[in-house]
């Protein structure tokens, strides 16, 4: 139980960000602290206890059986720890998906960076990790690529981030009696408006938990999301899906980088009928997770993240790649340019027309708002080894572009107060 120090800011519901149970706030459990307490049934002998309070400090704070103050929360099902925010401000969760390659762990390394500098000074919204330890595997991605202390050397591409793993750190086990589930790590952040931000509240402060995972991309292939490894069942918690598309692995997309002098990198080495599978397996799991009859499309935003943009930039020559947002006199926080955003996704729409239009019609057959957002992890300064014939680029050049665009267009989408879209006048004569 928590005390009724807190209870006025405590959600009606909770969602576990490791099993995806809810519950009530008065259902969770603490982590004992004195070292004596150990074992849990579900975690093992080396874990402190987890238990349903009776004593609590003046401040509120849970007693174990020992008399120590306890800190940490867990989760009535799983019993790995929440943090204490999760029970007062509500949790979006955003799923990244797409094939083995595709660019997913880059483009989750660059979203976070990115957020942690335009959210607060262009969004007035204030950014950060919510357990240090529990994020450290992406935060460790993010210093391969914005801090490496290697940062003039020309670095191979696939170097700076490895390839997920199917198992290992990125994920924890649990033992319910005989049956073991694995669940995938989640990656937490809170958000929460500036006293400058337009709808700042003192009383109910306007903030939300975001929930990530990097996935493997064979955790996207049909039967690989299992009762034992119910890896990507975020897909159904999902508030908008990110569809990592890496036009490269087209081989007639390939062609046509090349024909306009470009390098398509591990061009034709994928396929574009295997991403295809990955989504169409992904809207067969959301559908039979949440219910969602074929006749009714998923009522979410599925952004369609095109990867990779500086290797097929070529394609898009005229495309204004400026940031996609301006601030207003008077205005302390910036507006997303929703028509350019809009523009651009109706361009990239036309293009895999062009070049793969099963991809396109999966999307738009599966979810009713679906957008096209190019993006590129590290910017436009890839070289070419010339020692090897590799691809690399110097940590200290990497610019992502519109690697933060689909998740604060999505945001504007979904959470209209907190990120705000401008639409521009239509002069009277169009
Ligand atoms: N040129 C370019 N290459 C990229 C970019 N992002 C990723 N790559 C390359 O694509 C490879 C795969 O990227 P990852 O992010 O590891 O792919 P993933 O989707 O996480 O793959 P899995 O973990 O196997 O599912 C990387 O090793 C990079 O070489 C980008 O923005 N531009
Ligand atoms: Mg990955
Ligand atoms: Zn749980």
């Amino acid at each position: 139980m928590v005390t009724n120090a807190t209870a006025d800011h405590l959600l009606a519901r909770v969602t576990c960000p490791h099993c995806w149970e809810t519950f009530a706030p008065e259902q969770v459990l603490w982590i004992s602290e004195h070292s004596d307490l150990l074992g849990d049934a579900l975690l093992g002998p080396e874990q402190q206890q987890r238990f349903l309070p009776s004593r609590f400090t003046l401040e509120g704070e849970a007693l174990d059986a020992t008399g120590m103050v306890c800190h940490s929360l867990a989760c009535p099902k799983c019993h790995l720890s929440v943090p204490r925010c999760a029970l007062e401000m509500e949790t979006v969760f955003l799923s990244i998906l797409g094939a083995p390659a595709s660019g997913k762990s880059y483009f989750l390394a660059a979203l976070i960076h990115e957020l942690r500098r335009i959210l607060p000074a262009q969004f007035a919204i204030n950014f950060g990790d919510v357990d240090l330890v529990s994020n450290h595997i992406l935060n460790e991605y993010e210093e391969s690529l914005f801090f490496n202390p290697n940062a003039e050397q020309l670095v191979p591409l696939g170097n700076l981030v490895r390839k997920t793993e199917l198992e290992g750190e990125l994920y924890e086990t649990i033992a319910y009696g005989n049956q073991t589930i694995m669940y995938p790590r989640p990656f937490l952040f809170d958000m929460r408006a500036r006293p400058e931000h337009a709808k700042y509240s003192a009383e109910a402060p306007l903030a939300r938990l975001l929930c990530l995972y990097d996935n493997a991309g064979e955790h996207f292939l049909p039967g690989k999301d299992t009762t034992s490894s119910p890896v990507t069942r975020h897909l159904a918690q999902s508030r908008a899906l990110f569809f990592v598309l890496d036009p490269t692995q087209d081989p007639h997309f390939s062609a046509a980088i090349r024909a306009l002098g470009g390098e398509p990198g591990a061009a034709g080495k994928g396929r574009m009928s295997r991403q295809q599978t990955i989504l169409q397996e992904a809207a067969a799991r959301i559908r039979r997770y949440t219910g969602l009859p074929l006749s009714e499309r998923h009522p979410r935003p599925l952004i369609m993240v095109l990867t990779k943009v500086d290797q097929w930039s070529a394609l898009l020559q005229d495309v204004d790649v400026s940031e996609p947002w301006r601030t207003f006199s008077g205005r302390p926080q910036a507006a997303l340019d929703g028509d350019r955003i809009e523009q651009q996704s109706v361009r990239l729409r036309q293009m895999l027309m062009q070049f793969c239009p099963e991809v396109v019609n999966v999307a738009e057959a599966f979810a009713h708002d679906v957008f096209y957002i190019a993006t590129s992890a590290l910017g436009d300064r890839v070289e070419i080894d010339p020692a090897t014939g590799l691809r690399g680029i110097r940590p200290q050049n990497i610019r992502p572009r519109w690697a933060a665009v689909p998740l604060l267009y999505a945001l504007s989408r979904t959470l209209p107060g907190l990120i705000t879209r401008y639409r521009r006048k239509v002069p009277k004569s169009e």
